[in-house]
């Protein structure tokens, strides 16, 4: 299938995958690079040199152009934005904020900017400075979340840039992927599938819990501190919110979320830990290969899409 998106980065498949913190490593980057989507390292708080080393493993997987993700609250931003560029890093997508001010260096340096954006106005400010493409993500998504549905939000950023827009949120099979492109979207981001990949080095206990999800297995935590994360309810997430509605301190709601990614992604636990997913996450059925899940959503979108202009 052809897009402007596939265009714009030399990809099989318009599907990118989510930068997704301490999830988004070089092997699961490299095996969605080589099943024909666009694969990220997922820079998140990692120190920058590590970001430079997972680029470096997967150069040695893949051959196919892959991404790095930046997320913009990290305070090291600026020294993994000047990373991808030494590393010769083609395609970058940003999260949690404004990228404004790497935009020049980054075109400079011939990197396509693909900014997340979570609003019409930041999507459109995002064009004016120059990004090649918006992803314009939906509260349906795992993690920190803006407050418009996908359903909303897809459709009115389409109307209010030129450049190609990418769905996300709640998109995990072909209905999904055809739904974004009666949208407008010229392709999709996926996150919480490919969480539950083979390749993917999250803990087992992790993978189980997505794959056990139902439909609102997730809830929304810091909706009062300005930083919305979505993940699936548990023992972490009941504390957490029973904190924020007695108005408790940064600081004590700081104790428990300190760490808490990792505590569930690498270590397994699924209980104490912050197990971030999307909405989706009840029609995860089982853990499979990213050739399989790409593969597994083009052709049920491909079907779908039969005889329409999007096929
Ligand atoms: O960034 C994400 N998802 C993330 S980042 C992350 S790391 C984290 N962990 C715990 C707490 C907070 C963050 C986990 N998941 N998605 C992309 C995204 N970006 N969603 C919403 C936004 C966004 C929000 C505000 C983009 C721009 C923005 O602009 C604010 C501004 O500067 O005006």
């Amino acid at each position: 299938m052809k897009t402007r998106l596939t265009e714009l980065l030399g990809i099989e498949y318009p599907i990118i995958q989510g930068g997704m913190a301490w999830v988004a490593e070089y092997h699961l980057a490299a095996a969605v690079a080589n099943a024909g989507g666009l694969g990220l390292i997922g820079a998140a708080s990692a120190p920058p040199e590590i970001v430079r080393e997972q680029i470096r493993e997967a150069k040695k997987l893949t051959d196919k152009p892959f991404g790095v993700n930046v997320m913009l609250m990290n305070p090291n931003a600026e020294e993994v934005a000047k990373i991808v560029i030494e590393e010769g890093i083609k395609v970058v997508t940003t999260g949690a904020g404004n990228p404004a001010k790497f935009m020049d260096a980054w075109k400079a340096a011939g990197v396509k900017v693909i900014p997340v954006v979570a609003s019409t106005a930041m999507a459109k400010m995002m064009e004016r400075a120059g990004a090649d493409a918006v992803v314009a993500e939906g509260m349906e998504s795992g993690g920190h979340i803006g407050e418009a549905t996908t359903m909303t939000l897809v459709p009115q950023v389409v109307d209010s840039v030129s450049i190609p827009v990418i769905a996300a949120g709640g998109i995990a099979d072909g209905r999904g992927f055809a739904a974004a492109r009666m949208l407008g979207a010229e392709g999709v981001q996926i996150g919480t599938r490919f969480v539950v990949a083979t390749e993917s080095i999250v803990h087992e206990n992790y993978k189980q819990r997505l794959i056990k999800a139902k439909d609102i297995d997730s809830e929304v935590t810091g909706r009062s501190t300005g930083h919305p994360v979505r993940q699936i309810r548990n023992k972490m997430t009941r504390e957490y919110l029973k904190l924020e509605k007695e108005g408790a301190s940064l600081e004590e709601m700081e104790v428990l979320t300190l760490g808490s990614l990792r505590k569930a992604v690498i270590d397994g636990d699924v209980t104490n830990g912050t197990v971030m997913a999307g909405q989706i996450a009840g029609m995860i059925k089982q853990e499979e290969s990213c050739e399989a899940i790409i593969q597994d959503i083009m052709q049920g979108a491909n079907e779908l899409l039969a005889g329409t202009r999007f096929a």
